[in-house]
């Protein structure tokens, strides 16, 4: 199919920079349309795009796609030729598997409760915020350690679409120094996570929170 590629998200959300990180280990050219949600302004723009008021969408050319996972699946069929999904089907059903344990169990305590109450402490961060989730995260840094140990995917230097889906949160949940000792309490996780924060693709795309 033909036809600009844009992606319109918001340059601090952990969602769109695993779609930004998928487009660009695929190799693929993409315009950027920054939205944030969290402001009315974002938000009346977008909900025409997505009626959930989520981010990121993707367009090529009329064709129009939300949802992480379904972003990922297509960026690697159109532009990546499937490399970023593993053929064999026992390591395709993990990458599922963990793109699945990342959306239900993963992203409200790694990211809105730890990262975002724990990063922004000075402002209007809530520690219980931070223990909360900090407990909640433990079941979901429990199993993406076996899965990481078992070698299937999650492992250094062999990039996935679940590598997408989940670098972006564990790079932010790590930010914050009690997130940071909890995943180096699992070693088979911290070493795929030292070796994929560190791939090119992540550096050129990893969100410059200052900004
Ligand atoms: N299920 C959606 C979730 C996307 C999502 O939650 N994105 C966050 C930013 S990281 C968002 O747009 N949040 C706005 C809100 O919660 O109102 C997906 O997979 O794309």
């Amino acid at each position: 199919m033909n036809g600009a590629l844009q992606l319109t998200g918001y340059r601090h959300s952990v969602y769109t920079w695993s779609a930004r990180l998928a487009l660009t280990e695929a190799g693929a050219g993409f315009g950027f349309v920054d939205l944030d949600p969290f402001t009315a302004e974002g938000l009346a723009a977008l909900t025409p795009l997505q009626p959930f008021g989520r981010v990121p969408v993707l367009e090529h050319g009329a064709f129009r796609l939300w949802e992480t996972a379904a972003i990922l699946d297509y960026v690697d069929a159109e532009f990546a030729a499937g490399r970023l999904t593993p053929e064999a089907p026992r390591a395709r059903a993990r990458m599922r598997q963990v793109i699945g344990i990342v959306d239900a169990y993963g992203y409200w305590p790694l990211v809105r409760q730890v990262f975002s109450h724990g990063f922004y402490a000075g402002n209007a961060g809530d520690p219980a915020e931070v223990s909360a989730g900090l407990m909640r995260a433990a079941t979901v840094l429990d199993t993406l350690e076996e899965i990481a140990a078992e070698g299937l995917v999650l492992t250094p230097h062999a990039m996935c679409l679940a590598s997408c889906h989940l670098l972006p949160m564990l790079d932010y949940f790590v930010r914050v120094p009690v997130g940071d000792r909890a995943l180096h309490r699992r070693r088979a996780l911290t070493r795929w996570y030292e070796a994929t924060s560190a791939c090119d693709a992540a550096m050129r795309t990893r969100p410059d929170l200052s900004a």
